[in-house]
């Protein structure tokens, strides 16, 4: 028998066996490999006599053939099994019904500060952060706050040390002090963030939440105070038109300092803001104070601005007429789930400020 032939029958015969697929590839590099039984076979065709030579060629072609084609389909049968193997076992039934969860919602200060910052930004404020945790200094000093103020008493101010050195910040203004430190003017920031003082009753919870303006560049004027203010309340309200009046008031870190209302009346047990003769005092501002200025090294007589600052529990309040100051905080799941605004249901007024 020619050794194509053995070479044949013997692997025909391996081949009859149950194999599994590294088997088959070991087969399949014993007769293909660079050194295999076929390809020597191949490099013998030049000492073949010539007038054998066709046939030896001819027969090793349909050796190889034959065998190759075997093979192949040999480890195609192999790779199918293992495929319906692992379908079988991987197998999702995608008519069952998903599981239960459950969607967080937005906290309806959350929402409102996004709504606020958003409104801001379209007139060139960015948005400013600093730690709760902040220094005497920051917080009273540098904004013109002297030691006998009332707001530094122990019964307002959590201190979190004896000296009264360091403290819960009692509103966001250490955050302008401490941006106009780091920064050169001009300044157009928005401050949004929790707010501490010692109070607690129906409309003061001891954790609140404020957002401070401030707008510092050369010659800026309180009409641009009113102006801000006015195109903020409008945006904020959802309303073409408002009633605001500045009352004369006194912050120490403001010269002349105000406190603004806004117009409302109550409609059908609604809240109607910019109609009627009733008046809601929603912030305090006025213009920065000169002594404010010199502390973080800006020169107010070259530089000069406004500032303003809003509480805005109150405002999500009213915005979305919820009456319990208190139950804000509770970390009630029904609360919550009732007050919550959904994260993938997109208000209209909502600007996609990304958090
Ligand atoms: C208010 C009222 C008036 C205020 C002042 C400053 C700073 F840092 F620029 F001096 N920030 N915020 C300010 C002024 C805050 O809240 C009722």
């Amino acid at each position: 028998m020619s050794d194509i032939k053995k070479i044949k029958e013997e692997f025909l015969n391996k081949l009859s066996d149950k194999l599994d697929l590294s088997e088959i590839n070991e087969i399949k590099s014993n007769l293909f490999g660079k050194n295999g039984l076929i390809s020597s076979q191949f490099k013998m065709i030049g000492s073949v006599p010539d007038n054998e030579k066709k046939k030896f060629a001819s027969d090793l072609n349909n050796v190889k053939d034959e065998l190759q084609d075997l093979i192949n389909s040999k480890i195609d049968e192999l790779q199918n099994i293992e495929i319906n193997k692992k379908l079988e076992k991987e197998k999702i039934d995608v008519t069952l019904p998903e599981r239960n969860f459950i969607r967080g919602k937005i906290h309806p200060v959350s929402q409102t500060i996004d709504e606020i910052s958003s409104i801001f930004s379209e007139i060139g404020f960015s948005v400013e952060e600093g730690p709760d945790v902040e220094n005497e200094y920051n917080n009273f000093t540098a904004l013109n706050t002297p030691d006998n103020h009332p707001a530094r008493d122990m019964h307002d101010t959590f201190y979190l040390d004896e000296k009264k050195e360091t403290l819960l910040r009692t509103h966001t203004s250490p955050v302008q002090i401490r941006t106009m430190m780091k920064d050169k003017p001009p300044f157009k920031i928005i401050a949004p963030g929790r707010t501490y003082r010692s109070d607690s009753d129906q409309t003061h919870s001891p954790m609140f939440h404020q957002v401070e303006g401030l707008h510092i560049d050369k010659d800026i004027n309180m009409g641009h105070l009113k102006g801000c203010l006015n195109y903020f309340i409008k945006e904020f309200f959802e309303v073409e038109k408002i009633k605001m009046r500045f009352r004369p008031s006194h912050f120490p870190f403001t010269e002349p300092s105000a406190e603004v209302d806004i117009g409302y009346e109550i409609k059908d047990g609604k809240i109607k803001i910019g109609e009627g003769d009733q008046w809601l005092e929603i912030l305090g501002c006025g213009m920065v104070h000169p002594n404010v200025l010199k502390n973080v090294k800006v020169d107010p007589t070259k530089f000069q601005g406004y500032a303003f600052g809003i509480g805005i529990d109150r405002l999500a309040m009213l915005k979305y007429g919820i009456n319990d100051l208190r139950a804000f905080f509770d970390c009630d799941y029904r609360w919550l789930n009732h007050f919550g605004f959904d994260p993938l249901d997109v208000p209209t007024n909502y600007r996609g400020l990304s958090r």
